[in-house]
């Protein structure tokens, strides 16, 4: 497997200065090292470019529009071009706003290829406002809801035109913060949500068979890991921590299956902000976390688990 890490250090969408440093602390946690160490061929473009971020209040409900656009232009065009090269682009972020120029190119390139998308949403919170109803006008809160049609016409046609993706491709796991609008138009769009309710009830490995299953030989997994999915005891180093996330082993044991799966086509680690970490530690936990994503187990369970799928 041929991966390449793509730097974008900005948090123009994000309520918190910080994870503009998301990339190298992840470098300096050793994610390169880590993926080489499993056999894997790692390429590190390095960082992309974009504005400022000028601080500044909504406009029109949103905050910095022009410089998510902007920013946004810059990863749809560095992972589309990973993706054309036949590379698994792993985004080094930045806010999660940025996941609107990531999975715009993914969805466009499976188009294109007539395969199949799956989009695995790991995360405290939905994503899902809109300009109408966010409470922050931050746009690492409206991602989801832009890639199913329902934002600024600059974010939403990003990777060509109409919405990059139906909201029945994408699959929630990790919930547990949703604004009051943002749920009644997370029910209205029928999204399928594994909230941490059902993960108590269910456990991780019932909540992950069901939200992986369904794919098949075609189809493209895309993982779009916002860090604040974790719970903060493990990783309090995010700007919305928010209690009662999954813990090491909940986490371990969902990226362990999402390598069973073995369609994991392109991933986004986003939200990561040092400026709030202790001794780089949620760096630290995250690359761990990645390394099970592309297939590290303690034993060579490939030879006693059967594939999913
Ligand atoms: C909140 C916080 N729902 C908002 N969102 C996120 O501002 O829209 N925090 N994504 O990480
Ligand atoms: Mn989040
Ligand atoms: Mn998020
Ligand atoms: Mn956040």
């Amino acid at each position: 497997v041929a991966v390449t890490l793509i730097g974008a250090p900005t948090d123009v969408g994000a309520g918190a200065r910080g994870a503009s440093m998301g990339p190298e602390a992840l470098r300096v946690a050793g994610l390169a090292e880590a993926l080489r160490a499993l056999g894997l061929d790692v390429i590190d473009r390095g960082n992309l470019h974009g504005p400022a971020n000028p601080w500044q209040p909504a406009h029109g409900g949103y905050r910095h529009l022009p410089e998510v656009a902007a920013w946004n232009r810059a990863v749809h065009d560095a992972v589309r071009a990973e993706l054309r090269a036949g590379r698994v682009p792993i985004l080094l972020g930045g806010d999660h706003s940025l996941a609107i120029g990531s999975i715009g190119a993914v969805a466009r390139h499976c188009r294109e290829q007539g395969r199949k998308l799956r989009v695995l949403w790991l995360d405290a919170h939905a994503d899902f406002n809109t300009c109408a109803i966010t409470p922050s006008g931050n746009l690492h809160g409206m991602p989801v809801a832009v890639l199913c049609g329902f934002g600024p016409p600059e974010l939403v046609e990003l990777g060509g035109s109409g919405a990059a993706l139906r909201p029945t491709e994408v699959r929630q796991i990790g919930i547990r913060s949703v604004d009051a609008g943002e749920k009644r138009f997370v029910h209205a769009q029928r999204l399928e949500v594994y909230d941490m309710r059902y993960i108590d009830e269910m456990g991780m490995r019932a909540t992950m068979e069901q939200a992986l299953a369904g794919l098949d030989e075609q189809t493209h997994l895309h993982v779009s890991f916002d860090v604040d999915f974790l719970d903060p005891e493990i990783a309090p180093g995010v700007g919305t921590t928010v209690p009662g996330g999954p813990t090491y082993r909940e986490a371990q044991l969902c990226m362990e299956m999402i390598a069973d799966t073995g369609r994991l086509a392109s991933l986004d680690i986003v939200e990561l902000n040092p400026a709030l970490d202790e001794r780089n530690r949620t760096a630290r936990v995250a690359v761990e976390l990645v390394e099970s994503l592309f297939g590290k187990s303690t034993l060579m369970r490939e030879h006693q688990v059967r594939r999913r799928g």
